[in-house]
């Protein structure tokens, strides 16, 4: 569909209900859609996309609690809910100080964190879906555009779907510092997301941070029900645009049970992606990436990643 075309039917859209905004999600090329569509075919092989592992130790001391993540495999139920102290591990190979960037307290990083900085990725991360895990390469690598130290997450975001996943518990903090190669599109994609499912974009449910409309916005799977950082306008004035080759600190908060997400862009809360009634759900995973259901691919960097009980803020 062209653009002037899927234009229109946006405009269409927009007398009816705000769910109806993507209209199924369906109009992406050859590489599925919205989350929604069946990939071709799914085995579980691969190696993964991890090497040897960087495994994130809190920017504090703290008292550690024994990551069990291993090599090749990501147990969910290795990860804690974050008690205060910091997660140490002791999962994958060289192991070293994660991310001190910004104002990382004790439980910042009880989950997971890493400054990508161990020359391959950390093993408590996996590519998804993990039909493509054998080609995880081919769309995700370490790359010199880095926010801290040489070494970056360079995604490659060319087809359907290219996330990778960390384990969480059903309510986290997240902090990712996040740019790409171009503006913030007009089109319907993903950049990061939590889902209740096993990491395959088609199962359970999942509540994605991404673009639409030339602006930030906040998403549901299951009914498209969707915020726009505009406060609902599906045209491209206003919201929260992120530009080319930028550097910016999302964070985020994901409360399953109490059916609660917040959106901060730079230490900035953005009120109108701020939702209390979406749920409850049980996450288990957060991923990170690029998913395209309409609008054209986007290479991406993701850099200081923390997921924890609390807050790490951006810092300077
Ligand atoms: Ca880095």
């Amino acid at each position: 569909m062209s653009f002037s075309a899927r234009s229109f039917a946006f405009f269409a859209a927009l007398t009816l209900a705000s769910a109806a905004a993507c209209g199924g999600e369906s109009d992406s090329g050859g590489g599925g859609s919205g989350g929604d569509a069946a990939g071709p075919g799914s085995t579980s092989a691969g190696a993964g996309a991890a090497g040897g592992g960087v495994r994130g130790s809190g920017a504090t001391s703290g008292s550690a609690t024994s990551g069990s993540a291993t090599s090749g495999s990501v147990t969910s139920g290795s990860v804690t809910s974050g008690t205060g102290s910091a997660a140490t591990g002791t999962g994958g190979g060289d192991t070293t100080t994660s991310t001190s960037t910004g104002s990382t307290g004790s439980d910042a990083c009880s989950i997971f964190c890493s400054d990508f900085e161990g020359g391959s990725l950390p093993s408590e991360v996996q590519f998804f879906p993990e039909y493509l895990r054998a080609s995880a390469a081919d769309y995700v690598k370490l790359d010199s555009t880095a926010h801290s130290g040489a070494s970056s997450v360079k995604v490659s975001g060319t087809g359907f779907s290219q996330m990778l996943g960390v384990p969480v518990p059903t309510t986290f903090w997240g902090r990712v510092y996040l740019r790409s190669d171009t503006d913030i599109q007009m089109g319907h994609n993903t950049y990061v997301a939590a889902t209740t499912a096993d990491g395959d974009p088609n199962n359970g449910e999942a509540i994605r941070i991404g673009e639409h409309q030339c602006q930030l916005e906040l998403n549901r799977k299951s009914d498209d029900a969707e915020k726009l950082s505009n406060g609902g306008m599906y045209s491209c004035t206003g919201g929260v645009k992120l530009v080319a080759n930028t550097w910016y600190c999302l964070e985020f908060y994901y409360d399953g049970p109490g059916r609660e997400v917040r959106v901060f862009v730079d230490d900035k809360e953005v009120d109108a992606m701020h939702v209390t009634d979406w749920g409850p759900y049980d996450y288990k995973l957060f991923k990170f990436g690029f998913e395209k259901y309409h609008g054209g691919n986007k290479t991406m960097w993701y850099d200081d990643l923390a997921l924890g009980a609390g807050r790490a803020g951006c810092g300077p």
